[in-house]
């Protein structure tokens, strides 16, 4: 469906709202939670009208609104896709993504939207949303706090729109599977927080973050979140000439510890997690990625109380590969959710694409799968459509194929592993270290003397190939 002119929509939409409101309610029974907010937004019926419940149709299905791959009730390697997935959608990219870019104005007009950030667009959109998610079976959403409400003039009323809106997505969720993956705050957008949030030079700054945070923990909390996550917006500097790195870790640091006693306070059950990204907005972010991430929080010792969100488009940014990442939290304890998108390797951005790529996708599986699942995390979609797609079935096309994309990649790993030349490649290679000397070593028992008199008695050793093409040849033939 092409929308054209959000103005004479907005209009059909408020003379069909009147005509509907009086006759019957027109929400059909399998999406009544997306009724049940009512219709105070102006809006009755339907948000996706031509698009019924997406169904696993198997990789033969040429409908675009079906899934191909993904079969959430089907079991793979002892698990339930939709345990191994627990896929969510990222509210903000899909539900407040207007396509804008630095050179160009927004390209969307949803029909829902009247162009405004008011609270009632904003609880429209919220059913909106809720609508989307069953139509997709999606049962997990992600959200900031200044995605779903508006900002008001003071912090009191900021958090009087947020509760509003909660209170909507409350009931909306009653009844139904869904809840948050995670909730976070947004410390990035309002120019107070132009020198950073809890690295900010201004005290002030600090306080209203923390109190924002505080907020957001809480409505997360209250919608039963499985995760609450810090993504470091602006935390992180432009110029080492007015920066004091120290201080600003430090503060960083004493912020995430309140946050840790607050979730304490609250008993909020959930994971803390970390994103990582090495730069933008700003030009070096203080969380550059896993390795990174984790000396940071060995240092002030907040190790056991965190987890790490990894974007895999953060982390072809900071140089590294996803499944680079994914495997340095992993060998960590530390892999707690995946931000599943992708980069593009002509661009150096986050652009923050629906990951398409299949290769990729098994390798990202096979962490997960190493990792025993996510849970309590999973696979947020932090991913938008590109600006030139504009229609509104174009969201569900690209969560559907981004969906079937990681759940092609989680087939190919069953294939690898019932395969086992993979494993048994890699377990070959360190064979040496099985036995004698080297289960010694890795025992941490042997001394610089003794290898050495070993070496004497040795000799020149013997090095095996690494035998690469062979590891490629042989995941190739899994994809
Ligand atoms: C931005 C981040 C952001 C976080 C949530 O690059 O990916 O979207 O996931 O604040
Ligand atoms: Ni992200
Ligand atoms: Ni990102």
């Amino acid at each position: 469906m092409k929308i054209k002119g959000t103005s004479v929509l907005v209009f059909v939409a408020l003379v069909l709202s009147t005509v509907i409101a009086e006759s019957t309610q027109t929400c059909r029974a399998n999406l009544e939670a997306a009724c049940n907010g009512g219709s105070s937004d102006g809006w009755d019926g339907e948000f996706f009208p031509g698009i019924s419940k997406i169904k696993y149709e198997g990789p033969t299905s040429k409908n675009p609104l079906s899934y191909k791959w993904y079969n959430a009730d089907e079991e793979i390697l002892g698990k339930k896709m939709k345990d191994w997935m627990r896929f969510s959608v990222a509210f903000w990219h899909t539900f407040r993504g207007t396509g804008a870019d630095p050179f160009g104005a927004p390209t969307k007009s949803w029909p829902w939207e009247d162009g405004t950030n008011s609270l009632t667009i904003a609880k429209r959109r919220m059913r909106a949303h809720f609508e989307f998610m069953n139509k997709l079976g999606v049962d997990r959403w992600c959200f900031h706090d200044r995605d779903i409400a508006p900002d008001g003039k003071t912090l009191k009323e900021t958090n009087a729109n947020l509760d509003a809106v909660v209170a909507l997505a409350k009931e909306l969720q009653e009844g139904t599977s869904i809840k948050p993956l995670w909730g976070t705050a947004q410390l990035f957008l309002h120019p107070r927080y132009m020198h950073g949030a809890a690295t900010s030079s201004e005290v002030a700054v600090y306080a209203y973050a923390a109190a924002q945070v505080k907020k957001a923990m809480e409505v997360t909390q209250y919608l039963g979140g499985e995760n609450y996550l810090f993504w470091g917006g602006r935390e992180g500097y432009q110029s080492l000439l007015n920066t004091d790195m120290q201080r600003e870790l430090d503060h960083m640091a004493s912020f995430l510890q309140a946050a840790v006693d607050y979730k304490k306070k609250l008993g909020f059950k959930g994971n803390l997690l970390l994103e990582p990204k090495p730069q933008e907005p700003t030009k070096h972010q203080y969380d550059w990625d896993a390795a990174t991430t984790f000396a940071f929080l060995q240092k002030y010792g907040l190790s056991g109380e965190f987890k790490l969100n990894i974007e895999c488009n953060h982390a072809t940014l900071s140089g590294h590969s996803c499944p680079h990442d994914l495997e340095t939290a992993r060998i960590n304890g530390l892999l707690g959710n995946i931000d599943a998108n992708t980069g593009d390797p002509q661009i150096g951005w986050d652009t923050d694409q629906f990951l398409t790529d299949i290769a990729e996708a098994t390798l990202v599986m096979l962490s997960v799968v190493r990792n025993g699942g996510l849970a309590p995390g999973g696979f947020n979609f932090d991913a938008k459509l590109r600006r030139e797609s504009t229609d509104v079935e174009d969201l569900f096309i690209a969560h559907i194929s981004g969906m079937d994309t990681l759940a092609r990649g989680l087939r190919n790993v069953a294939k690898l592993i019932e395969d086992g030349s993979l494993t048994e490649l890699v377990r070959k290679r360190y064979q040496s270290f099985d036995t004698e000397i080297g289960a010694l070593i890795e025992a941490g028992k042997v001394d610089f003397e003794t290898l050495e008199k070993k070496t004497m008695e040795w000799g020149e050793p013997y090095v095996p190939s690494a035998k690469q093409e062979l590891a490629e040849m042989i995941f190739q033939s899994a994809l």
